[in-house]
């Protein structure tokens, strides 16, 4: 039976996290591998599945009469999150379930934003001294993270979560910025998320011999 669910996207911090969330919750998958480098996010084909021309995109055909279009990382995360009870997020609403959402939108809003719009300013042509300015508070911020693990396994207690997912692809973004030989305990956190099973899959899902 073919997969009912489908997912747009490249080697890309954005789509890593969507497929390591998925690989982690356990959902079946196709990838389909969109070339950004050939512009393949701005054909009509594409643009007429996410009007936006950025990936990741992801399709759910559970229903085939109406197929569900769900872009944003985030949001695609948290869909994979409410079908994966207990993997993704503690199962109960409360203040575990709370901690794990405080944690995820800390790497997503003060790391990973700050990241991006780094990115968009160099893009753009714009001052250097800014996009640098905005890596070096991104990279602060990923450091001060580092307290999460300092007593616990993982970056919202004892259970892996999205927050993992978030900080995980972002730290790796920025191995090479991070003052690693300061941050015993990050470096622990890291090789222990680095060595999951889920996340090696979900790394490997855009490389093209796993594309359709
Ligand atoms: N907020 C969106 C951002 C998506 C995004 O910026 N994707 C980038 C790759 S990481 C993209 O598609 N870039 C291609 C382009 O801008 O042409 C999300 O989190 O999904």
């Amino acid at each position: 039976m073919p997969n009912s669910t489908k997912l747009y996207g490249a080697r890309t911090g954005n789509c890593f996290r969507v497929s390591i969330a998925l690989e982690e919750a356990g959902i079946a998958y196709e990838v389909h591998v969109v070339d950004l480098g050939e512009g393949e996010q701005r054909s009509p084909e594409y643009i007429r599945l996410n009007p936006a021309g950025k990936v990741p995109t992801l399709i759910d055909h559970a229903n085939p009469e109406a197929p569900f279009v769900l872009s944003q990382s985030c949001a695609i995360m948290l869909w994979a999150m409410a079908r994966a009870p207990g993997r993704l997020a503690p199962i109960e609403e409360g203040p575990l379930r709370d901690r794990v959402l405080e944690r995820f939108f800390y790497f997503v809003t003060d790391v990973i934003a700050r990241s991006h719009a780094a990115f968009a300013l160099r893009r753009a042509g714009a001052s250097i001294d800014a996009a640098n300015t905005l890596d070096r508070l991104a990279v602060e911020a990923l450091t001060a993270g580092a307290r999460f693990v300092s007593n616990a396994p993982f970056m919202a207690g004892d259970h892996f979560s999205i927050a993992d997912i978030a900080a995980f692809t972002i730290a790796s973004a920025y191995q090479a910025d991070l003052a690693w030989a300061g941050l015993p305990e990050l470096g622990r956190w890291y090789k222990s998320v680095a060595e999951r099973p889920a996340v090696k899959r979900g790394l490997g899902a855009f490389d093209l011999s796993n594309s359709r």
